[in-house]
């Protein structure tokens, strides 16, 4: 297996190891207490801004979910335990590992398949504001290329098999670097 870290989707850079900027665990730290609330608690929309995320804030909404849903976590918040958690999970090195947060985070709704939706909606949300306009008119195309590709039985979603995961992931990174 590949580490893939040629492969890394633009929008999803904060996860590899030297490409995230948000510093070390202490200095994390140091943002959740300025973030979090009096009785240690951190809000879901704070979430970006604590783990250093220069992605767009419902970008980092998505991946808190992502990340909340297998844990069980339902709340729009986190101690800090839990976001210590988070954070070893999104600077983890395997590749196993990021796959399956990144399947997760296009994986909206945890249900296990990935719709059209679903990637339109990643393709946009990890795109940086300034190529937003030029790359909402092309999402939709490209949505329907990658379901084209990897829906080989016309299902309308697209399951979780890490081949095809792997995929998507390759199409996702070739889509950004050619806009
Ligand atoms: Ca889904």
């Amino acid at each position: 297996m590949p580490d893939g870290s040629d492969l890394f989707p633009k929008g999803l850079e904060f996860m590899r190891m030297n490409r995230f900027d948000g510093g070390d665990w202490a200095q994390i730290e140091r943002r959740f207490d300025e973030l979090a609330d009096r009785f240690g608690i951190l809000s879901k929309s704070h979430f970006g801004q604590c783990i250093g995320m220069r992605e767009s804030k419902e970008f980092a909404i998505q991946l808190f979910d992502a990340l909340a849903h297998p844990r069980g976590i339902t709340s729009a918040s986190l101690l800090k335990d839990e976001l210590r958690e988070f954070w070893e999970q999104i600077t983890d090195k395997s590749f196993d590992v990021r796959l399956e947060t990144f399947f997760d985070t296009v994986d909206k709704d945890g249900d296990g398949q990935i719709t059209e939706e679903e990637v339109k909606e990643i393709i946009l949300l990890s795109t940086s504001a300034n190529k937003l306009f030029k790359i909402q008119t092309c999402a939709e195309e490209y949505a329907a290329l990658i379901m084209e590709e990897l829906d080989l039985e016309n299902l309308g979603y697209i399951e979780v098999y890490i081949f095809f995961t792997i995929h998507i992931y390759i199409y996702i990174y070739f889509v950004q670097f050619f806009l």
